[in-house]
């Protein structure tokens, strides 16, 4: 296979390491893409078909050929039953990372774990509060139990008149009024995405806007997986709070024993930091100078980016190039997005990859079976590992990468009130609240989502949002798209000072200083990893409430200009029912159904509120947004 010559990236450190793995033939994900060339024109439109051994079968999208699979089944229904399942599938991912939390809390709770505590101790008597669980006079440990098991409630309740206590308490009640109306509300994550597997299998739900309904059904179950994982994860490891750390590849280190956190679910990496701590002179007696370096990749990278100020080392695309230094001596996953090639790159180089979690093991890696119950075991384990690969570093093929930013992060919804609250600490909302009426704030946008080959990594993320910037919209980051705005150096106040718009300059200038930053708020404001996209519905919803409206009356809006995996797919349709307009830079495999794309540009708009935006060109994307922006703002006359 021929290497990488032509990485389509914005990221310094991508064109650097590609160089790299040009020079010893070793593919990546770009050559793959372009291996790939020309894709398959029945799957980009959805038209294919294979949930049955009569398929595969497929739709001639130019109504020539065949208009109905073999069983009968027509465009619209193949398209339909394609993305449902996709939704469903975001919302297992999301949600399962959510039940294995709150299990762990359960035991948290009865005292079993000794890795873990609530660390946050506010933060679970809030959301116990919140959830009518009691807390008044009663000790952490059993308020910790009885949420957690609440939590699980959502994964059990067989009473379909009942919605999930996550979705309910987490939005504002006309919303949540509206999702019941149109009897969309969850009322049990688990079954919601059981019974889309099961009307989308052969013979059952062939109405097209039928099956969509039922994705959107399981789209606000991932919501709800979300909620709950972020609220609890951060009760036992903390809620974030601003710090300033570093991204890019520039932040493996020649003289450390350098180990990536790569993954999603804290459980793992949260011990991995801890343990780090405790073994740093192991590292150093092993010839590691400055000792233990953890760096974070993708989302496991953004929660303890988030928490403990971890550096960065890259997002989703890149994950790759992050062995290609030559200089990373063990690469820890988890679940999700994690590419099945990362062995094939560490077995050219002394880096052990290492998988954790029994249902996700990968070729080329050792495993090492992780359960909380001996989980500073494990992570001592896998620190000794990466001891011992440093001292079988070749050092001619280090590379250290000379891209590094400055990144300020840790905008958790609290975090954002408690800057507010410094200027007016009676009504802490108020000066965003004022601010946004006045038009000095014109609206607020939410980037989220991944990275895709079909676009330029990091490139439609960086046009639209300096683009927003500079026309004074508030601007949150989670996911590889807050990874690329780190990696970029637009979570900064030198980035504030340098794209936003006046108005949004003086308001970022105004609460920066008064939280003591000594300078704006930076440009983008990291909320955090992709479950935490209920962080920024948490501020939508604190605002909507103040204002006694609904979300989709006000001046928000969400963009996924790289969209790619099954969980955007799930985040970008609640977006919508959330009442936002959502834009997706990637064009979904959807457009070979004229229904279900209706559906998802026009009709959603007259059932939540929201619809879909697709525009692959960031300039006529950021101009789309901006329009919408200033059509609520005319809807609600200000
Ligand atoms: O959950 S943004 S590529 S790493 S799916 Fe994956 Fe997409 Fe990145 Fe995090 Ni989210
Ligand atoms: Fe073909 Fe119908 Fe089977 Fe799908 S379900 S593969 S359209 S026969």
């Amino acid at each position: 296979m021929s290497s990488c010559t032509s990485c389509n990236s914005c990221d310094p450190a991508a064109a650097e390491l590609c160089t790299v793995a040009a020079a010893a033939d070793i593919p990546t994900v770009w050559d793959r893409h372009a291996t790939q060339q020309p894709q398959c024109g029945f799957g980009s439109l959805g038209v294919c078909c294979r949930i049955c051994w009569k398929g595969p079968c497929r739709i001639d999208p130019f109504g020539k050929g065949p208009q109905r699979g073999i069983c009968g089944a027509d465009r619209d229904t193949i398209v339909a039953r394609n993305l449902s399942r996709m939704m469903a599938a975001g919302a297992a991912g999301h949600s399962e990372h959510g039940r294995h939390i709150a299990l762990a809390m359960q035991r948290v709770g009865r005292n079993e774990l000794p890795a873990y505590r609530i660390r946050d101790e506010a933060k679970l008597t809030a959301v116990a509060n919140r959830l009518g669980v009691a807390t008044e006079g009663r000790a952490i440990g059993p308020i910790a139990y009885d949420v957690a098991t609440l939590t699980l409630e959502d994964y059990r309740n067989q009473d379909h008149h009942q919605a999930c206590n996550w979705i309910t308490s987490s939005l504002p009640k006309k919303r949540v009024d509206k999702l019941r109306a149109l009897d969309v509300l969850p009322h049990n994550i688990d079954a919601t995405v059981a019974q889309i597997m099961a009307r989308t299998s052969v013979g059952c739900d062939a109405d097209p806007t039928n099956v969509v309904l039922g994705g959107i059904k399981g789209a606000l179950a991932d919501f709800t997986g979300m909620c709950l994982a972020t609220e609890l994860s951060d009760a036992m490891f903390g809620t974030p709070q601003p710090v300033v750390t570093t991204a890019n590849l520039g932040v493996i280190r020649k003289d450390s024993v350098n180990i990536a956190v790569n993954g999603h679910n804290p459980l793992l990496s949260e011990v991995i930091c801890d343990v780090a701590r405790t073994m740093q002179d192991k590292a150093r007696a092993a010839g590691a100078r400055d000792g233990i370096n953890i760096v974070g990749i993708c989302c496991s990278g953004n929660e303890v980016m988030l928490r403990h100020g971890v550096p960065l080392a890259t997002n989703y695309l890149s994950q790759e190039l992050a062995i290609l230094t030559g200089a990373l001596d063990a690469m820890v996953v988890d679940v999700q997005c994690i590419m099945p090639s990362l062995g094939e790159v560490a077995e050219c180089f002394h880096t052990r990859l290492v998988t954790t979690m029994d249902e996700n093991k990968m070729p080329g890696a050792t495993h090492v079976s992780f359960h909380e119950e001996h989980a500073e075991e494990t992570a001592r384990t896998i620190v000794d590992m990466a001891i011992g690969a440093f001292t079988l570093r070749d050092p001619k093929r280090i590379r250290i990468s000379s891209a590094v930013s400055k990144a300020v992060v840790g905008f958790s919804a609290e975090a954002v009130i408690g800057a507010l609250a410094k200027i007016d600490p009676d009504d802490p909302l108020k000066p965003l609240v004022d601010n946004i009426v006045n038009g000095n704030i014109r609206g607020i946008a939410l980037f989220a989502g991944c990275n895709n080959t079909q676009s330029t990594q990091d490139g439609g993320f960086q046009t639209i949002a300096k683009r927003l910037a500079k026309n004074n919209v508030l601007l949150l980051a989670t996911g590889c798209g807050a990874g690329a705005f780190a990696k970029l150096g637009l979570m900064t106040p030198e980035a504030t000072d340098a794209y936003a718009g006046d108005t949004l300059k003086a308001v970022l200038t105004a609460v920066g200083e008064a939280a003591g930053l000594g300078g704006p708020l930076p440009m983008v404001l990291h909320m955090g990893s992709c479950v935490d996209n209920s962080r920024a519905v948490a501020v939508a919803t604190a605002i909507a409430d103040r204002l006694g409206v609904d979300l989709h009356e006000l001046p928000l809006v969400a963009s996924a200009p790289e969209a790619m995996s099954e969980k955007a797919v799930a985040i970008g349709t609640w977006s919508v029912c959330l009442g936002l307009p959502t834009h997706i830079g990637t064009v979904p495999q959807v457009t070979g159904s004229t229904v279900v794309t209706n559906l998802l540009t026009r009709g959603a708009a007259d059932l939540f509120g929201g619809y879909f935006i697709v525009e692959p060109n960031p300039e006529a994307a950021a101009d789309t947004l901006l329009g919408a922006i200033e059509e609520r703002r005319e809807a609600l006359g200000i």
